[in-house]
């Protein structure tokens, strides 16, 4: 239990020859950049792709509070402590508006909580990793919500109306979480030698996994090729990661923070840095249970499940006595 099992089930992407009639009109409006909306035709396999991804996406949105909900009654001022409690209530509506985009396909939320709490269904394997310090919360701020950014402002554009649409405002809401991470590294970085140790070992701790959440590199990517002829996926993750690399490398130079690659170096020729893979043994590991808070984070959600099972039972209840007054 609580393996986040790793099964994919990538196939070949059809040439427009190989579709039926009804396959090629579809990839044409797609190609063109027209937005499908829920509902017209898709092929199955789009469905179940965008269900596939936008579920895990809304599950990281969900999982992804508990590592900061974590410190929201340790923040050291109540400023800090107010605004971590407003991004960790944003990242709860990013769960919901994409639980709501994914309703759209004909999948209730309750569903996919199922498929999460019985290891159906992934989420982003960085939150499977433990805040250890306040300089944590501004690394996941600075590092996790710029990641996050860089692969969704490209989603606003996605071939899927009401994913595109959801991700407008979490982008909104993302770049200001991004900023409130960096700003905290920057007090850190600039305060006691104490406080700088304490940034430099969470930027130590989260670069890797940062760099993991943009996926496998393309060679291992079952979906990219698919995903992105359906403009599920707008970029291929490798193709992220590095421009991950060159917008952090010069913040971290800014903060005076040494990014822990010692191969990390500008390329000329390329126009882009060069940078050590991160460890994907370790990603394979995280995806299969195996990281180090897979089981309190799942667990976390399972009890807050269970735990609600009463208010649920209450409001199906009152709606059920409600029904017949409704209809007299
Ligand atoms: N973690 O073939 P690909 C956030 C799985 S939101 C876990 O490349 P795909 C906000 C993948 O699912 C962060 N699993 O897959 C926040 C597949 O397995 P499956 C989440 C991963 O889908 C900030 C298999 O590996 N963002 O952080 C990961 O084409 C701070 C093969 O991989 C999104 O979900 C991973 N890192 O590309 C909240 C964005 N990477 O499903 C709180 C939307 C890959 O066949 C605090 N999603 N896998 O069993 C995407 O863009 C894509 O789904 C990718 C993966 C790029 C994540």
């Amino acid at each position: 239990m609580y393996a986040q099992m790793v099964k994919s089930t990538g196939s070949a992407v059809k040439s427009l020859d190989e579709m039926t009639p009804q396959e090629r009109t579809f990839q044409e409006r797609v190609d063109a950049g027209e937005r499908i909306e829920p509902k017209e035709w898709m092929p199955e396999g789009y469905r179940k792709t965008l269900i596939r991804q936008i579920g895990q996406h809304a599950h990281s949105e969900i999982v992804g509070q508990l590592p900061e909900g974590n410190w929201i009654t340790r923040a050291p001022t109540l400023e800090r402590k107010a605004i971590l409690l407003a991004k960790v209530q944003d990242e709860a509506g990013h769960g919901l508006y994409l639980y709501c985009a994914a309703e759209t396909l004909g999948v209730s939320r309750d569903e996919l909580y199922e498929a999460l709490h019985e290891g159906r269904m992934k989420y982003s394997s960085i939150f499977n990793y433990p805040t250890l310090t306040w300089a944590d919360i501004g690394a996941v701020g600075w590092l996790v919500d710029g990641a996050a950014i860089m692969n969704q402002v490209p989603l606003q554009r996605c071939s899927y109306g009401p994913y595109a649409r959801a991700m407008v405002r979490i982008c909104k809401e993302e770049s200001f979480h991004q900023r409130q991470g960096f700003d905290i590294m920057m007090k850190m970085a600039n305060g006691t030698p104490e406080q700088k140790e304490m940034a430099q070992d969470a930027l130590n701790r989260f670069w890797g996994p940062s760099l993991m959440m943009f996926g496998p590199s393309d060679e291992h990517s079952v979906h990219s090729a698919q995903s992105m002829a359906w403009k599920i996926k707008m970029n291929g993750n490798d193709e992220l990661r590095q421009k991950f690399v060159d917008l952090t490398a010069p913040q971290a130079e800014f903060l005076g923070l040494t990014i822990p690659d010692p191969d990390l170096k500008w390329n000329e020729e390329r126009g882009h840095y060069d940078y050590s893979e991160p460890d994907w043994d370790e990603f394979f590991e995280v995806l299969r249970g195996n990281g180090p808070c897979n089981k309190e984070r799942l667990g976390a959600r399972v009890k807050a499940w269970d735990d609600g099972a009463w208010v649920r039972e209450g409001l199906m209840a009152n709606a059920a006595k409600r029904q017949p007054m409704a209809a007299e």
